[in-house]
């Protein structure tokens, strides 16, 4: 019988029965929207399950496309899918796989929401199938608008370190769906979650995610034009702490993530711990005395605490910056709620190293220092790394996704020296300067060539900087209108720094990260 024809109460009932790698998923017909890894990874796992699979996106890689092929799915590929094409009304879905950067007022989503199909996230599929290989693994889970990726590394690396088969996955690169089918199975997966994820994730009956812990960095303006306002964005980011069994892990110093703790349904036992650059008390995570401290995991948390590292240390290995500090804190927070030990902690931060693009030291020449922090793709990031440094020739513009520079600009006017904008969106960084910084020094960067911009910025950069001052790529903004990505974005900068210095790299190691 067509699914059309099939009583909604019987569709209903069998959507909310897949809870399961071992349940009947055969002949289920799905429409999976988008075609990334995302995309790919949902349609390559219903089809081994048997499932039938039409792809629908508004572009497709050849790659990925012939790989369909391989697996047995359907490909409907339409630039314009402002209506939802005849051959997907025609295939008749009855569940619907949507890829994170569709937008939840898509067209397509509209259409489903009409006629009343249900509407999963990967993460949501990932979740019910993730009984694959063995005992599921418990599923760390990690938000937040800036620090993400690197308190996931750092979570997973510790975790790993004291023995137990450890991943991370989800918006750092790898599909989560991709973890879950892992033929050894995972012990532990930490999984990064974006807002965009998290929109997507405990709206129907049976995909509610449990995680053991979780935590919400910090929240700050970001993809406010995909959620539509602030609150929205919180929201989404809140349902991280949702059905929590163990640890709640919450920013000390951001009210908001507190409030989301105090306001989740948790299970029963959960606790919520804090973290933060202060003195922690019982329960909490924090530094004191240049030490970083464990006050929650300990028998006689009232009066002891165990030391994880301290700040000097962390000097050492170039992980001393504020912000880095408070993603070290969580992340042990995470680790320490599933058992890790604290020296094994101490031991994975002397040899831990950040990722590329991430207040990343480019060069120093004639006592310039020259960093790439091109991940600080919002304000919120970039106030981070303004943080560090005093006297600064800022590289900053680009696709600010409708969200306010102003704040930014007037926080950090007094340790700028000169601005150099490149990118999209100029008009409200203009506008912010001249109010609140109308003598500093403002280039503006016209080639829009994405090999020309970075050369050009960086010869403007060196004819104003002199010794003691940054140049620091930190763009506050998203790197698309110009380059595929902050990586791009990041690389293009690093080797114009070169090119324009000529030689090598000169007085200090290049591959250290500033302290503050
Ligand atoms: N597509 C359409 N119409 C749309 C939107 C997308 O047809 O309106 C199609 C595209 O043509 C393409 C596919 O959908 O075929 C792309 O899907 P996608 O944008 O969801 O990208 P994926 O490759 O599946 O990657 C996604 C995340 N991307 C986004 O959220 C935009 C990746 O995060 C994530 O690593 C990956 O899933 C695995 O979980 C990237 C990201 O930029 C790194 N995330 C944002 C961030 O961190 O700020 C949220």
């Amino acid at each position: 019988m067509p699914a059309g024809e099939q009583p909604a109460r019987d569709l209903a009932g069998r959507l909310g029965s897949l809870t399961s790698w071992h349940a009947d998923w055969s002949g289920l017909r799905v429409a999976v929207l988008g075609l990334g890894v995302t995309g790919f990874s949902v349609a390559d796992t219903l089809t081994e399950l048997g499932s039938r699979v039409m792809v629908v996106t508004s572009s497709a890689d050849d790659e990925r496309a012939m790989l369909l092929k391989v697996i047995g799915a359907d490909l409907l590929e339409q630039a314009d899918l402002s209506t939802p094409p005849a051959q997907l009304v025609e295939f008749d879905p009855e569940l619907i796989v949507v890829s994170p950067g569709f937008h939840p007022d898509h067209a397509l989503l509209a259409w489903a929401e009409d006629r009343g199909l249900a509407v999963w996230g990967d993460v949501e599929l990932a979740w019910r199938l993730r009984d694959k290989v063995g005992d599921p693994a418990d599923w760390i889970m990690v938000t937040g608008t800036n620090g993400k990726t690197t308190t996931v590394q750092l979570a997973a690396t510790m975790l790993a370190a004291s023995g137990l088969r450890a991943a991370p996955c989800g918006n750092i690169g790898v599909p989560v769906l991709d973890a879950i089918r892992d033929p050894q199975g995972f012990d532990v997966l930490v999984v990064e979650l974006s807002s965009y994820q998290l929109h997507w994730v405990n709206r129907n009956p049976g995909g509610e995610l449990s995680p053991f812990a979780s935590v919400c960095l910090n929240v700050a303006d970001d993809h406010i034009d995909w959620h539509g306002s602030v609150e929205a964005y919180s929201a989404a980011k809140a349902k991280v702490y949702q059905n929590t069994r163990v640890a709640c892990v919450y920013n000390r110093a951001d009210a908001v993530t507190e409030a989301m703790v105090r306001d989740a349904d948790v299970i029963e036992g959960a606790r919520a711990i804090g973290f933060g650059l202060d003195i922690p008390g019982p329960s909490d995570f924090g530094v004191v005395d240049g030490i970083l401290c464990d006050r929650a995991f300990l028998d006689d948390r009232h009066r002891s605490a165990i030391e994880l590292t301290t700040i000097d240390e962390l000097n050492e290995a170039g992980l001393a910056a504020p912000h880095i500090v408070a993603n070290i804190l969580a992340a042990s927070a995470l680790a320490r709620s599933r058992g890790v030990d604290a020296t094994v902690i101490h031991d994975v931060l002397t040899t831990f190293r950040l990722d590329a693009h991430r207040i990343e030291l480019v060069r120093v020449e004639d006592g310039i220092r020259w960093i790439d922090d091109s991940k600080a793709t919002n304000p919120h990031a970039a106030d981070a790394s303004l943080r560090a440094f005093e006297s600064v020739i800022w590289v900053a513009g680009g696709l600010l996704k409708g969200v306010d520079i102003d704040e930014l600009v007037a926080r950090h006017a007094g340790r700028l020296r000169a601005a150099i904008l490149i990118g999209l969106d100029r008009d409200a960084l203009r506008v912010a300067f001249a109010r609140h910084a109308p003598e500093l020094p403002v280039y503006e960067v016209e080639a829009n060539e994405t090999k020309e911009v970075m050369p050009t910025a960086v010869k403007l950069a060196g004819a104003v900087a002199q010794a003691g001052d940054t140049v620091l790529l930190a763009p506050a903004a998203a790197s698309w209108d110009q380059f595929r990505d902050y990586g791009e974005r990041g690389r293009l900068f690093a080797a114009a720094v070169h090119e324009f210095l000529g030689g090598e790299a000169g007085d200090e190691s290049a591959s250290r990260r500033p302290a503050d």
